[in-house]
Parts: structure tokens; C-alpha cells; sequence
């Protein structure tokens, strides 16, 4: 019975060899297509379901297969209360993980 869940933001361009791996390695998975609220941009969240002891190996495997980009962008500072407008360079994934208690699972 999964214990934990997982949510995993990571690059569309990721999602391929993401869900591959995990899947190969056998860790149920479903892919959400999600947008980031600031770039606007497409990206995919994952959410994984799994035992308390196997949340490092999938850490692990998001890890590995999700690069990080760089972007440039007309401009912002986390907190700021106003664009400048000098375009930022900022780091976009590898990915963005977070792991949640599971109260209850249930296939019925
Ligand atoms: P976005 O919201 O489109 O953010 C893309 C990238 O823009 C972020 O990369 C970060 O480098 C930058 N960024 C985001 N908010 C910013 C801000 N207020 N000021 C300056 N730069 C900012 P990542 O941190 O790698 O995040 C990639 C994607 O993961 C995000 O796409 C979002 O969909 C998700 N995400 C990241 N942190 C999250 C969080 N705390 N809660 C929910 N979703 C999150």
C-alpha cells in the first residue's frame, strides 16, 4: 500500500524519460499536464505513489533524467513587487519535488 506521494514538476522535455524510467523500474505514475505560473510555459507534473522506503530511488531517478535549463527573461526578483526591465537569467528545473503523506489509498 503506497504511503507516500509524490509530486514531481518537471520540464516537458523531461517527461519522456522520466516516466520511462520510472515505469521500467516499476513505480505506478500519472502524468499531468501542467503549466508553470511563471513562465506560463508547459511542463509536466508527475505524481507517484510509493512506499515510505522507496521515495529516495525515485528522488533519485527525477533527478537524473530532468536537466536544468537557462532562461532568459524580461525581468524579476522573487518577492520583487515590480518587473525591471533588464532581462534575468534564471534556472529553470531539473525538477521540483514534493513528498506528502498519504492519509488513505483505495482502488475500488
Ligand atoms: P514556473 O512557475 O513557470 O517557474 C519557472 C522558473 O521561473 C522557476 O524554475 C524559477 O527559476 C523561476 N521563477 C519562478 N517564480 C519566480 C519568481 N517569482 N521570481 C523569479 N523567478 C521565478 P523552477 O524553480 O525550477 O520551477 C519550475 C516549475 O516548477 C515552475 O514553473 C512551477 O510550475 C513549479 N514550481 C516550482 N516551485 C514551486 C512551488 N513552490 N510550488 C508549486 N510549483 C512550483
Amino acid at each position: 500500500m503506497p504511503v507516500k506521494m509524490i509530486l514531481a514538476i518537471v520540464s516537458k522535455d523531461d517527461s519522456s524519460a522520466v516516466s520511462s524510467t520510472l515505469t521500467r523500474e516499476g513505480y505506478w505514475v500519472t502524468k499531468l499536464a501542467t503549466t508553470g505560473g511563471f513562465l506560463m510555459a508547459g511542463n509536466t507534473t508527475f505524481l507517484i505513489g510509493t512506499d515510505d522506503d522507496r521515495v529516495n530511488d525515485v528522488i533519485a531517478i527525477v533527478e537524473k533524467q530532468s536537466r536544468k535549463r537557462t532562461q532568459m527573461v524580461p525581468g524579476a526578483a522573487y518577492g520583487a513587487a515590480e518587473y525591471s526591465p533588464c532581462p534575468t537569467e534564471i534556472t529553470v528545473g531539473g525538477a521540483t519535488i514534493f513528498v506528502l503523506d498519504v492519509e488513505r489509498f483505495e482502488k475500488v
